[in-house]
């Protein structure tokens, strides 16, 4: 009997075990996974370079620096695009503080409306009467009467045959429908040119966002499905999957995209070329300045690998001299010869 109780026991603290153990591991993907998604979402809004610049006037920061720089060029421009005709009632201009007025390019600046971002109308035009920011003198502020200014796109435009670079802190626009949210936050922007000075600005998603790429991530899926069967693997296995895959709608967008990358891990997990005794993993080095990974990646304090001359491995030296000169061809010489992405 109290074996019987022992080997129950067991059992039952393994389960515990592998339960704990399978909710962590997955914890952990989940959260890459969600991060993807987030890199997805900023990518599909931003594709270019001067539209990842642009995205600086309407982060939301307001600091008297520059929110995006375009090169020093003729009749430089950034633009946002407010996705559809809106019934615009206020825009607010916020200026770079670091330059004195009569210094600043922007003082001569043009405000364009659009509503297809081909044929534009001027609004304005600042005709050199310098605006400020977050000081005393204030963002220039446009305000309009309702229905005299519908748009989609806004540009603000310096009006220059001399090259000139063109740099702002912030864009604020207020519609009639929402006077007190600023619709053109994070909205996509475009701007005519990128510098050096030029950035990516990444929006940071909130966790209870619901754009989730669950139609992009089911498009793929069913790709890599028709290739794994054109790789012989077993059709009726396939097919079970395809259906799953297929069948969406029934969760929060969310649950549907962590869903569908289980069933693509599935997938992947089925690939015949995944047919190999052993995997090595190689950190690549991304550093330019201080290429030595060795010791900024693998510091004495991480086993295996790292410091030759670490005291983990002068004790290791006396006992396997061999394993040294093994770890140091892995280092210097043996890197994958290709590591395309399986999905
Ligand atoms: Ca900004």
């Amino acid at each position: 009997m109290n074996n019987y109780r022992y080997v129950i026991a067991v059992f039952a603290l393994l389960a515990l075990y592998t339960t704990a153990a399978a909710e962590f591991d997955r914890s952990l993907i989940e959260a890459d996974w969600l991060q993807q998604a987030q890199s997805w979402r900023n990518l599909s809004r931003t594709q270019t370079a001067t539209g990842q610049d642009a995205l600086g006037a309407v982060d939301g920061v307001k600091d008297g620096k520059f929110g995006f720089h375009t090169e020093r060029t003729a009749n430089p421009w950034w633009q946002v695009d407010l996705e559809k005709v809106m019934p615009i009632a206020k825009i607010l201009v916020y200026n770079r503080l670091d330059y004195a007025p009569g210094l600043h390019n922007a003082d001569t600046m043009k405000v364009l409306i659009s509503n297809d971002g081909e044929q534009w109308t001027q609004i304005h035009d600042c005709a050199g009467k310098h605006f400020g920011g977050m000081n005393d003198l204030g963002p220039l502020n446009l305000s309009f009467e309702k229905g005299k200014v519908n748009a989609r796109f806004v540009r603000l435009q310096i009006p220059s045959t001399a090259p000139v670079y063109f740099h702002l802190d912030e864009v604020e626009i207020f519609s009639f429908d929402q006077p007190d949210q600023n619709i053109a936050l994070w909205m996509p922007a475009e701007q005519s040119s990128k510098s050096q000075w030029s950035m990516n600005k990444h929006r940071v998603l909130e966790t209870d966002e619901t754009l989730f790429p669950v139609e992009e991530t089911q498009e793929r899926l069913l790709k890599f499905a028709a290739y794994l069967k054109e790789q012989g693997v077993d059709a009726t296995k396939i097919a079970a999957i395809e259906k799953d895959i297929a069948r969406t709608g029934e969760k929060s967008p969310k649950e549907e995209y962590l869903r569908l990358r289980q069933l693509g891990r599935q997938l992947v997990l089925m690939n015949p070329l995944l047919d190999f005794d052993r995997l090595l993993f190689v950190k690549r080095n991304t550093q330019l300045s201080y290429p030595d990974i060795c010791l900024n990646h693998m510091p004495w304090v991480s086993r295996p690998g790292g410091d030759d001359e670490s005291p983990h491995f002068q004790r290791r030296r006396t006992v396997d001299a061999n394993s040294r000169l093994r770890r140091k061809a892995l280092w210097r010489h043996e890197r994958p010869r290709s590591a395309q992405p399986l999905l």
